[in-house]
Order: C-alpha cells, then sequence, then structure tokens
C-alpha cells in the first residue's frame, strides 16, 4: 500500500503563512489566539516553517535509500547550534513571508526571535566547528549524519556579579522545544559494568546495568536545495522504570533515584574545553552516545544489506576529537561478539569507516583513561583495546626490532605511572585518515604528537583547515552587510563565497565603500544599544571596536590585551592633551567553572574596566566592556560590530580558531599572531591588510629552549615594567590590593608559560599601527573590504568537500 500524502497548506505566500502559523497555535498548541503568549506564537512559527521542511526531509532519506548511497557520520560530544528559526527561513527563503505573516498577526519577528534559545550543546570552537559542517553537509547534499548528546543542561549561563563570573544552569528545554522530534520508537540499550565470560572463542559480556538511548531528531536543512539532513541526538531513559524489588520492599525513593542515576548520563554537558576531567560520568557519557549511534548506524545498513562485506563501502564515521573514539572497539565488539566475524575482517573493516581530526597539540587536553575504570565500566571494550594494542606492537616490533622506546612510546597503554588508555593513540591506530584543522596545525601534529605515528603511517595524515557558514555568519548575522554584498554582486555568494573575491572590483567606488562602511556603523550602534540595555554603560560607536571574544583560556592571552589596555590608560594619564583615538575594548567569553585563573582574568577584565570607565581623565578615549554569557547568538550581535578582531594566542598553541574568520568576513582587521588559521587568512587577505604580531612557532620554541626569563623584558622595558607594578600595587583593586600579585608572580616569576611578555612591545607596536590606519578611513574601510573579499578559502563548504573527496569518499544524493 502507498500512501499518498500533501501538506494541508503547502503555500508560502503570506496569506497562507499567517493561516498555518494560526492554525498551529489552535490546533498544535492549544492556545487560543486571544490568550496566546509571544511564546506560544514562536512556537506556532517553528511548527509552521518545520511542517514544510517535512517533505524535503523525507523526499531526502527516501533517495539516500533508493540509491543506497554511502553516508557518512559525525560523531561529536558537541554540536553548538545557536537559534534555528532565522535559520530555517532563511534556507527556505521564507524570511520576509514569514516576517509578514507575523506582522499581520500582530506580532513583532524580532521580539519572537529573541525568546528562542540557544541549543548550546557545546562549549566553543570545536562545538561550533560542528554546527557549520552539519549546515555544510546538508547544503552541498552529502549524505550527512551528526550523532550526538541531547543534553539537559547545555553550557551554562554565565552571570557577571561583582565583576566575577557566576554560572547559572541553562534548562534550554523549560519551555519544550518544538523543533526536535521524539523518537520513542528508536532506543538501544546500552549496557556498562558487569563482566565477561568465555564461551568458546565468544566473550559474553553480562550482569551489565543497562540504560536505554531515546533518539531525539533535528531537521538541518540546506541552503537554497531540498536537501535535507538530520542531526539525531540521544537521551538516557532508565531501562527499568522503577526497581521493581526496591519499590516492593517499600523503599520507593531508593527505587527512584536509581532511575534518576542512570539517566544522569546525558543531563549536562561538561564545561570544559581544552582539558579533560577523567570523571567517571563523562566516559560514560562518551560510550553512551557512541554505542547508540553505532546500533543505529548498524541497523540502517542492514535495512539494506545482509552481511558486513559492503560496510565500508556505505559507511563513514567520523570521530571529531577523541570523545567518541570508543566507537572504535564498539564496531569491534559488535562485528565479533554479535555477527561472529573473524578478528582480521572485522579489523580491517574498523580501519576504513573511521577518521579522525585532532583539535589540540597540547598535553593537558589529550584524554587518557585510567585502566582500572576502563575495566570496571566497560570491561568488554577493555579487552579488545588491549588486543588491539598487542596486534599493533607485534606489527610494530617485527619492523621496528629493538627500538624499545619507539614501543613504549607509542603503546595504547601508558605504562609510566597509572596504566593508562591514550585515546587519541587508539583513534590514530585505527583510523585511515586523521587530519588537523590548520595548515600549521597539521604540520606541527605531525612534528609533535603523532612524529612517531606519521613515521609509520605517512599516508595517514593530511589537513583540512577548517571553515565557517556564510549563511549564519554574514547572511544572517549581518542583514546590513549582506545587503550591500547583495546590490554589487547578486546573493549567489551564500552557496559560492569565493564570489566574494568580486568586491574588489568595486574598490575605487567610493558609493561601494561608503556603504560598507555604513553597515559597519549600523551593526556598532546595534551593539551599543546592547551594552546599554544589559550593563548600562555607554559606549560611542564612533570609537574603534576592538574585540576579543571566545573562551577564556591562558593560552588565548586575553591578559595580554589587558596589559595592552593598561598600557594606553598609563599614556592617556601622561599626556591627556594628545589626539587619542578612542577605542572600546571588548571582551565576552566563559571560563571553565575550576579554572581559577581564567576566573581572575574575567574579575581583572572587570575591575580594569571599572577603573578607567569612571575616570573622568579618560573619558570617551577608552573603555573596557565585558559583556556577559558568550554564547552563538551573541556572536551573532558582536562580531559584525567589530573594527579589530583580536587572535592573540601564542604561536603553537591554536590549532585553528574559527572566530577569526567569522570577523573578517564580517570586515574586522585582525590584530593577529602566526598562529592557527591566522596564518592562511595572512594568506588570503594580504599581508598589508591584517595586523601581525609576535614570534613564530620557531622562534617560540627556540626561546622556551634557550630558557625563557620573562623577568629580562620586564626588567628592560619600562612601559611594560610600570604596567606590571600597576598591577601588582592594587590600582585596580582597592578593595583588595592582593588580588593581582598573583597574576604578576605568573608572569614575571613563575616563568610565564604563554610568552606574553617576550610578545608584549610587538603587540604594543602593532597596537599604535591600527591606531594610525584608523585614523585613515579610506585606507581602513579598503583593508577592510579586503578581508571581506577575501574571505571565499574559509566557508565550511569547502572545508567540507574536501573531507568528501579526500577522506569520506562520499558524492551527493540525486534529488
Ligand atoms: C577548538 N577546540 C580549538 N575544544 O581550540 C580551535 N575540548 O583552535 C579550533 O578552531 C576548534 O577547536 C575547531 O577545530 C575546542 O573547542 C573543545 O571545545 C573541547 C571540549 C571538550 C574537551 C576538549
Amino acid at each position: 500500500m502507498t500512501v499518498t500524502f500533501v501538506h494541508d497548506s503547502p503555500n508560502t505566500d503570506v496569506a497562507s503563512l499567517k493561516r498555518s502559523i494560526a492554525n498551529k497555535l489552535v490546533f498544535a498548541i492549544g492556545k487560543d489566539p486571544i490568550s496566546a503568549q509571544p511564546r506560544d506564537w514562536l512556537n506556532a512559527s517553528f511548527l509552521a516553517v518545520r511542517d514544510r521542511l517535512i517533505e524535503r526531509w523525507m523526499r531526502t532519506t527516501r533517495a539516500q535509500y533508493s540509491q543506497d548511497v554511502k553516508r557518512v557520520y559525525y560523531l561529536s560530544m558537541e554540536f553548538l547550534i545557536g537559534r534555528a528559526l532565522t535559520n530555517a527561513l532563511l534556507a527556505l527563503g521564507l524570511y520576509d513571508e514569514v516576517r509578514g505573516a507575523l506582522d499581520e498577526l500582530g506580532m513583532d519577528y524580532n521580539e519572537l526571535v529573541e525568546l528562542e534559545p540557544d541549543a548550546a550543546l557545546g562549549n566553543g570552537g570545536l562545538g561550533r566547528l560542528a554546527a557549520c559542517f552539519l549546515d555544510s553537509m546538508a547544503t552541498l547534499g552529502l549524505p550527512g549524519y551528526g550523532y550526538g548528546i541531547r543534553y539537559d543542561y547545555g553550557m551554562f549561563k554565565q552571570r557577571i556579579i561583582d565583576g566575577n563570573q557566576i554560572e547559572a544552569p541553562d534548562y534550554w528545554l523549560a519551555n519544550g522545544y518544538p523543533w526536535e522530534f521524539e523518537r520513542f520508537e528508536v532506543q538501544y540499550l546500552v549496557r556498562f559494568g558487569g563482566h565477561l565470560q568465555l564461551e568458546g572463542s565468544r566473550t559474553r559480556w553480562l550482569q551489565t546495568q543497562d540504560v536505554f538511548a531515546v533518539a531525539h531528531d533535528q531537521i538541518i536543512p540546506g541552503y537554497d536545495t531540498t536537501a535535507t539532513n538530520t542531526l539525531r541526538l540521544w537521551s538516557a531513559r532508565s531501562s527499568n522504570e522503577i526497581n521493581l524489588s526496591k519499590f516492593n520492599q517499600g523503599d520507593y525513593f531508593a527505587a527512584v533515584e536509581e532511575k534518576n542515576l542512570s539517566e544522569n548520563v546525558s543531563r549536562v554537558l561538561y564545561p570544559d574545553d581544552s582539558t579533560y576531567s577523567g570523571k567517571e560520568l563523562r566516559l560514560r557519557q562518551e560510550y553512551f552516545f557512541t554505542s547508540a549511534s553505532l546500533q543505529d548506524i548498524i541497523r540502517r545498513y542492514r535495512q539494506t544489506h545482509e552481511n558486513f562485506t559492503r560496510f565500508a563501502e556505505k559507511t563513514s564515521i567520523h570521530l571529531n576529537d577523541t570523545h567518541p573514539v570508543l566507537a572504535i572497539p564498539e564496531l569491534m565488539r559488535i562485528l565479533i561478539d554479535d555477527f561472529e566475524i573473524k578478528w582480521d575482517d572485522a579489523w580491517a573493516t574498523t580501519q576504513k569507516v573511521f577518521s579522525y581530526t585532532n583539535h589540540t597539540l597540547m598535553q593537558e587536553a589529550l584524554e587518557t583513561w585510567p585502566v582500572e575504570l576502563m575495566n570496571r565500566v566497560l570491561p568488554r571494550h577493555m579487552k579488545l583495546i588491549f588486543e588491539i594494542n598487542e596486534r599493533f606492537l607485534d606489527d610494530t616490533r617485527e619492523q621496528h626490532k629493538d627500538d624499545v622506546d619507539l614501543i613504549r612510546r607509542i603503546s595504547l597503554i601508558d605504562e609510566s605511572g597509572e596504566r593508562r588508555v591514550r585515546m587519541a593513540w587508539l583513534a590514530v591506530v585505527a583510523s585511515h585518515k586523521i587530519n588537523g584543522v590548520s595548515q600549521l596545525h597539521s604540520d606541527l601534529m605531525v612534528q609533535s604528537i603523532f612524529a612517531d605515528f606519521a613515521k609509520l603511517f605517512p599516508d595517514r595524515f593530511c589537513n583540512m583547515t577548517n571553515g565557517i557558514t556564510p549563511r549564519r555568519w554574514l547572511a544572517q548575522a549581518n542583514p546590513a552587510l549582506a545587503g550591500v554584498i547583495d546590490h554589487y554582486i547578486g546573493k549567489t555568494w551564500r552557496g559560492n563565497l569565493d564570489e566574494l573575491a568580486e568586491l574588489k572590483q568595486h574598490m575605487d567606488f567610493p558609493a561601494f565603500i561608503d556603504a560598507v562602511a555604513e553597515a559597519k556603523f549600523a551593526n556598532k550602534q546595534r551593539l551599543a544599544q546592547h551594552i546599554a540595555r544589559k550593563m548600562g554603560g555607554v559606549v560611542d560607536p564612533h570609537a574603534l571596536f576592538d574585540v576579543q571574544v571566545k573562551r577564556i583560556h591562558e593560552y588565548k592571552r586575553q591578559l595580554l590585551n589587558v596589559l595592552h589596555v593598561i598600557t594606553r590608560y598609563n599614556r592617556i594619564i601622561k599626556h591627556p592633551e594628545k589626539d587619542w583615538q578612542p577605542r572600546v575594548v571588548i571582551f565576552a567569553g566563559k571560563a571553565a567553572s575550576a579554572y581559577k585563573m581564567a576566573k581572575l582574568v574575567i574579575k581583572l577584565i572587570n575591575d580594569v574596566g571599572r577603573k578607567i570607565n569612571n575616570d573622568p581623565a579618560i573619558g570617551d578615549k577608552l573603555k573596557v566592556v565585558f559583556i556577559p554569557n558568550y554564547g552563538v547568538s551573541l556572536a551573532e550581535l558582536i562580531i559584525p560590530a567589530a573594527d579589530l578582531s583580536e587572535q592573540i594566542s601564542l604561536a603553537g598553541t591554536e590549532a585553528s580558531g574559527t572566530g577569526n574568520m567569522k570577523f573578517a568576513l564580517n570586515g574586522a582587521l585582525t590584530m593577529g599572531t602566526l598562529d592557527g588559521a591566522n596564518v592562511e587568512m595572512r594568506d588570503h587577505v594580504g599581508p598589508d591588510n591584517i595586523f601581525i604580531f609576535g614570534n613564530t612557532t620557531e622562534q617560540v620554541e627556540a626561546l622556551r629552549k634557550k630558557g625563557y626569563n620573562p623577568r629580562e623584558f620586564y626588567d628592560h622595558d619600562a612601559e611594560l615594567h610600570e604596567v606590571l607594578n600597576l598591577l601588582a600595587s592594587g590600582h585596580f583593586s582597592p578593595d583588595d590590593p592582593e588580588r593581582y600579585r598573583m597574576v604578576f608572580d605568573v608572569l614575571v616569576n613563575w616563568g610565564d608559560h604563554y610568552q606574553l611578555l617576550a610578545d608584549y612591545r610587538s603587540y604594543v607596536d602593532a597596537q599604535d599601527k591600527v591606531d594610525a590606519l584608523y585614523r585613515n578611513k579610506a585606507a581602513w574601510q579598503r583593508a577592510a573590504v579586503m578581508n571581506i573579499a577575501g574571505m571565499g578559502y574559509f566557508s565550511s563548504d569547502r572545508t567540507i568537500r574536501e573531507y568528501a573527496e579526500q577522506i569520506w569518499n562520499v558524492q551527493p544524493v540525486k534529488l
């Protein structure tokens, strides 16, 4: 039997949309328009829009199925999606229509969208990259699925109270989330603990504690295409609703508690970026979602295939960092234990299926799990990892006979102290491709952490320079600039960002340059209003907006920025008569809740701001603002308003950065070190249109080798000396003069690990050049346009095409 289905109102004119939204309000949400609240109207709009995506979604899924396409599965602990409604409307080309419909219903679109919570299921760059990749996979028509965790609580909300970061839970689902479909029928058992029993050659994993993973699907619309993909997130549901024996013994609370404990696995996102926590619950989260995802992937494959001989031909599984690396032993377990496939065949399949992206070189961020913990939580997987290791080391020994040191270094088990599993090593041994996220990072990766492996498997390592989706980061975030660009080169850059290069041809038209400048000014006014509304501070949109927004981390060197701010403050105090270029220095970003130094930096920024902003001698010449609760939606507001983008990490520490690309695409000039993707950005925008300062990775390394002594810089640079003394003196913290003693010590006495003092002079000098160029409005605007025009390469569409061709070997579905 075939069922035909046609949407009751497939039309997309304003009148039809208006009727759909009103009908959803009444018949799906059950609200009388008379008493409906704005949030009800928002949810009704969501449902009306979602309806118009569903047919495309089903058609795409059917086409993938009937063409028996190869699918790519992107496994990620984090998807930092942000808001969905405007994105969907722009993808569908219904933005103006829905605005118009709501207008006729008496609702203001701008007010409604502010009510949509951000889906903040990620920490920062890694999670946002996954979201940009979903957008690009759909837009390119690639059969790409995202798999992750539906955390009840996303990234914490940050409040700033007395200059301190205070964390509050982000219960983003509080008002329902009409964008998702809960799939009660799609659930898998995920097992933990228990013990192993050998039955002949077969291993049984018994007496486990189980939890169900329930699927929740979100539609990922492609831009300007009917291709539509799926993000499937797993939520934990207790396998025995309440423990009946306990219930019968009258211990109702213990029974319910057990349910709660098992469901905790999808409760909350770990808010640490760039460090690993080593917590058992985190390990359970990692296994929970990889196991459910693999079971789902295999179920889908088996709908059309009887055995696993073509599994690798039809399946690519990408590991976003090491967080989903347990997928490797999980696939081996399923193939060997459940389907009785021989080790060698299972291993050959595994190696063909998996690929892995590394996002950091920093030792403290590399995941290693204690063998003891793994044995207790995942005994079968631990055993499989031991066997993978044994075979790998045996193979290597054959070729490198006596090199015991090499064997010790490459072993999947670190035996130097408490035995631990090195997850990145496991990823490298089991994947056919391993990539870094910028050229510099990929080069350093094979010279440093993976040097031994690069010699063993040179063909596995490659580079995939990160990118960002131009739909969200230009079209959606910056309609003012997007409109100007549309006027000069048409609208198709949204799907082909290289077209931005055509803007260079208009460089000599003052009308064009002026229009770009006017868009920037309007965005700065928009941000100034937000600052006034939320924080009460007044900033002048005519000033230069100097912006550093990202996670607060020592290697990103927000503190270096602060040193420059204090330098400027000192100079103005000394020479108030000079014609200073007014600046607003804007910070935003969250610190991991246990990261003391990062929290102290937030406090410092706020203390310095309070002092400077209230000093009548400074006036409008310098303002310092910390905007609370940075996230995707705030980024969409802040980035288009920036004149200067601070990308000042110590060379060799930031794997790529993606904020850097978002700023340049919106016409900010970059103040940057030769780190991460900054290097490639310089090549694309031209060295005259970017401010590069500081030591190179080689110089950083050389300095470290020879024995870096920050005190030399403190002693020999009088201006730096004065800045650091002022900081230590309590000038900015009269209520607690000792507060920043430690900051002084970290920089001067304790080795200045991220070499701020070594780069200080070159940074401050580069900032002087910024002032000079900004005074030449025409020259600045030209450079801004060169930045916009040069960003075509950094579209995530380009990145995803490279992954599809060089790693995944997947093609678009035919629609
Ligand atoms: C970032 N990493 C890199 N990690 O720092 C950044 N880590 O240079 C790069 O551009 C970006 O990845 C995309 O490639 C992260 O964002 C995390 O968020 C993270 C989270 C949990 C554990 C470890």
